[in-house]
């Protein structure tokens, strides 16, 4: 299950994690937090839901079938966080995937500053893995985190916060690094993925994809590690095999390892 805004650009958002999903043989549903209008060009504008259409989109879903995992994405505004946390917490739900989606690369604001308080409160602890790049690990820990030694601090931080397990991603470092920090038993375990930086310039909805397709791992029932290790590669790939759409930055291309007959 995705739970994130609508892109109609299909680069990010929960039409985006659909193709992830797919990509990933895995049978997607999605809950749309919010309408956002925007192209590879930039956002232009955003709309959140009514918190209880998203309480009875996610209640209708958990009646009707079995949910093996969850990616939590753009959330807009601190109710539909309580919207979200209040779900997940009355299901029980297990594997859940907390991207912490604050801005859009082109700046534009995609969730509030009482969501971002409550985001840490009552969702970092329920998430199984939160998926930060470097500006949102910043941003949430109130650190300075440009590059690979910030993150262990960072990651800590986040701990700290209540996160049980912590990637952040730095995938345009100039050597592309995710971090990813494990804390079990008060033990705090850390482990670096390094890959040669791609130069593309179809990097929209990175985040997206990579935190879709960790959650498709997850439900696939990979450990956390695995599933890092292969989320990274299938974004190297989507990246490696993106085509141009549109003026500005384009998507990556989640259904690269499809090979369909089209007739
Ligand atoms: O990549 C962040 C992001 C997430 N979700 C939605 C977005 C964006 C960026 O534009 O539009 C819906």
């Amino acid at each position: 299950m995705t739970i994130a805004g609508f892109d109609p650009g299909s680069g990010a958002g929960v039409t985006a994690d659909i193709k992830t999903i797919a990509a990933h043989r895995c049978y997607g549903v999605a809950c749309i937090t919010a309408i956002t209008v925007q192209s590879s060009q930039g956002v232009r504008r955003v709309r959140t839901l009514e918190p209880s259409l998203i309480r009875q989109t996610l209640t209708e879903l958990a009646d009707d079938l079995e949910i093996a995992a969850v990616k939590i994405g753009m959330l807009g505004e601190a109710e539909i966080v309580r919207a979200v946390a209040a779900f997940l917490k009355q299901r029980n739900l297990r594997k859940i995937v907390l991207d912490p989606v604050l801005r859009s690369s082109s700046g534009a604001r995609l969730l509030d500053q009482a969501g971002q308080k409550r985001l840490i409160e009552d969702l970092l602890p329920l998430a199984t893995v939160v998926t930060p790049n470097l500006d949102e690990a910043a941003v949430l820990t109130g650190l300075r985190v440009t590059n690979r030694k910030d993150m262990p601090g960072a990651a800590a931080r986040l701990h700290a916060l209540g996160a049980k397990a912590v990637v952040i991603t730095g995938g345009h470092l100039s050597t592309a690094t995710d971090f990813l920090s494990v804390r079990q038993q008060g033990r705090i375990e850390q482990e670096t993925f390094s890959s040669r930086r791609l130069r593309s310039s179809c990097t929209h909805g990175t985040g997206c994809a990579f935190s879709t397709a960790l959650a498709c791992h997850l439900a696939r029932g990979r450990s956390l590690r695995k599933a890092v290790r292969l989320a990274k590669s299938y974004l190297s790939g989507a990246v490696r095999s993106a085509y141009a759409v549109g003026k500005g930055v384009g998507p990556v291309n989640h259904l690269y390892r499809a090979n369909w007959d089209v007739r």
